[in-house]
């Protein structure tokens, strides 16, 4: 996108328009402009909160909700018969059917305080200007979950490696942790990538160092988890690099003997980032001309799950396999028009799985559940993230990843798949928590919980 569409498109923006208008006022009449602006701007903010809390009452029937809560107070509340999940009787719950609920205590950091963010995900700071999407906690059915407490996690830690392998949104949620943790840490020098590597638009590997408790906190970009490397010698001119669907990514060799591990693929299996840019797969010595991008996926999933049978120690890591976080394109995907802008508030009465990679999420869906199942692949745990996050629409960048320098970015170049921070991923990392400790208290090597 060059500067000039860049301009027209924010020049199409009433609201930029106003604030020229503005400007060109205060040029000939100082003390009218900035009361001008000082008015329009009051109206608006106003406006914003009029229109929200509105809408959110309208739609939610929040009242309705407070006058059952308060019944509920009086007859003994559902929260109270609820167990927790840390307790000996929450063993059996499944903590990711639930629902949203508004909790005025979150967020749980300030992004401000955090440095160790992308600026594509620090959404409050690039100019987004609602807070709801940062005040939703999960609510498990048949349990409470621990409220998140870095210093415990932190001590948990000690001495151990946490690992996160997977695409960008997985390095979404490994930031996410950092920023998690850190909270709990006064000496925000003591806390250091060991290889002195920035943050930022990074490539390949970063490993974080909380000093205090000797652990690390690290991330591998590997969005397909299998290898993507050269073709085999002689292949069609066509064929750039191929993925080899039954062979890790050399990384692995850094992720197995990790203490926990979390493992996520699918935002990249589809035609645009395979296929079409050349990038064919290859099984043994062949490559698989014919093979369909799903067809493919499945076999890279089975590929995973038999390495993590094979080769990761299960009395020393504990593995997770995230599940896809849905996209939340309106009217399109990221190349031509879809939004999310406009979301504010999430879809609490349903989950609503985009139709778009139904298919895709079909496939994880059975061959996790059906692994997760077998007595001897009870070595890993599925964070089943993909329902809960899919009622989210909420809480992505939108327009707003560009950093606050650049500003909001054109209607027609959204993104919604990667998320606001702080926001979503930090329940997933909440969910990581909690069954973490329950993994912990247990005593490691054992998943019985
Ligand atoms: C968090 O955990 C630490 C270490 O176990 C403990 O000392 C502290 O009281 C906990 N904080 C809260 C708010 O429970
Ligand atoms: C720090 O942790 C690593 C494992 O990640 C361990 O090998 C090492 O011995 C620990 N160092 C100290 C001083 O405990
Ligand atoms: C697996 O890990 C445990 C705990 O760290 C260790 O005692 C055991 O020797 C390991 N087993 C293998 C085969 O490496
Ligand atoms: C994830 O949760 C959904 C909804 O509760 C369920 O239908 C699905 O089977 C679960 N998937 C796995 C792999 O556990
Ligand atoms: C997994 O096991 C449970 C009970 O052990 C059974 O009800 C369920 O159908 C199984 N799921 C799959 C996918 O095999
Ligand atoms: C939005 C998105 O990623 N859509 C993809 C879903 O999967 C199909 C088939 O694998 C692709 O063609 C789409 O591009």
């Amino acid at each position: 996108m060059s500067k000039n569409a860049l301009q027209k498109e924010i020049e199409a923006m009433p609201l930029f328009e106003a604030f020229k208008k503005i400007k060109r006022l205060r040029f000939f009449e100082p003390s009218l402009g900035v009361l001008g602006l000082f008015v329009v701007t009051a109206c608006l903010i106003g406006g914003f909160f009029y229109l929200d809390y509105r809408d959110f009452t309208r739609r939610f029937g929040l009242s309705d909700q407070y006058r059952k809560f308060n019944w509920l107070q009086t007859k003994g509340s559902v929260e109270e018969q609820r167990v927790e999940f840390l307790s000996e009787k929450g063993g059996g719950c499944d903590l990711f059917g639930g629902n949203w609920v508004w909790d005025e205590s979150y967020p749980l950091y300030q992004s401000k305080d955090c440095s160790f963010l992308d600026e594509g995900f620090r959404c409050s700071e690039n100019g987004r200007p609602d807070l709801f999407y940062t005040k939703w906690r999960w609510q498990p059915k048949d349990c409470n979950l621990p409220r998140f407490n870095a210093t415990l996690m932190l001590e948990k830690l000690r001495n151990k490696r946490l690992v996160f392998s997977g695409d960008s949104i997985g390095r979404n949620q490994w930031e996410s942790l950092l920023c998690m943790l850190s909270s709990a840490v006064e000496n925000k020098e003591s806390i250091y990538e060991v290889n002195g590597s920035p943050i930022t638009k990074h490539k390949g590997f970063l490993v974080f160092k909380f000093e205090e408790f000797n652990c690390t906190v690290e991330y591998y970009r590997a969005p397909f988890l299998v290898l993507q490397s050269s073709p085999p010698t002689g292949a069609p001119q066509n064929i750039r690099t191929t993925l080899k669907l039954d062979i890790m990514d050399w990384n692995s060799l850094k992720w197995k003997d990790a203490d926990v591990l979390v493992l996520n693929t699918g935002h990249w299996w589809n035609y645009e980032k395979t296929l079409r840019g050349g990038c064919y797969f290859q099984e043994g010595n062949k490559v698989k001309m014919e093979m369909k991008v799903e067809d493919a996926y499945k076999r890279a999933i089975e590929t995973v799950l038999k390495w993590i049978r094979d080769t990761v120690n299960s009395s020393k890591t504990q593995v997770f396999f995230r599940t896809n976080a849905p996209v939340h394109f309106r009217g399109g995907d990221w190349r031509n028009g879809g939004t999310c802008h406009m979301e504010t508030l999430p879809e609490l009465g349903s989950s609503l799985v985009p139709r778009d990679n139904w298919s895709q999420f079909k496939i994880a869906n059975s061959l996790l559940s059906a692994y997760s199942n077998t007595s001897e692949m009870a070595k890993f745990k599925v964070l089943n993230v993909t329902y809960m996050t899919a009622q989210r629409k909420d809480g992505h960048s939108s327009l707003y990843y560009l950093g606050p320098k650049v500003g909001l970015a054109p209607l027609n170049r959204q993104d919604c798949s990667h998320w606001c921070l702080p926001g979503v991923p930090d329940t997933w990392n909440e969910l990581l928590y909690a069954l973490f400790l329950k993994h912990e208290a247990a005593g490691a090597g054992t998943w019985n919980s």
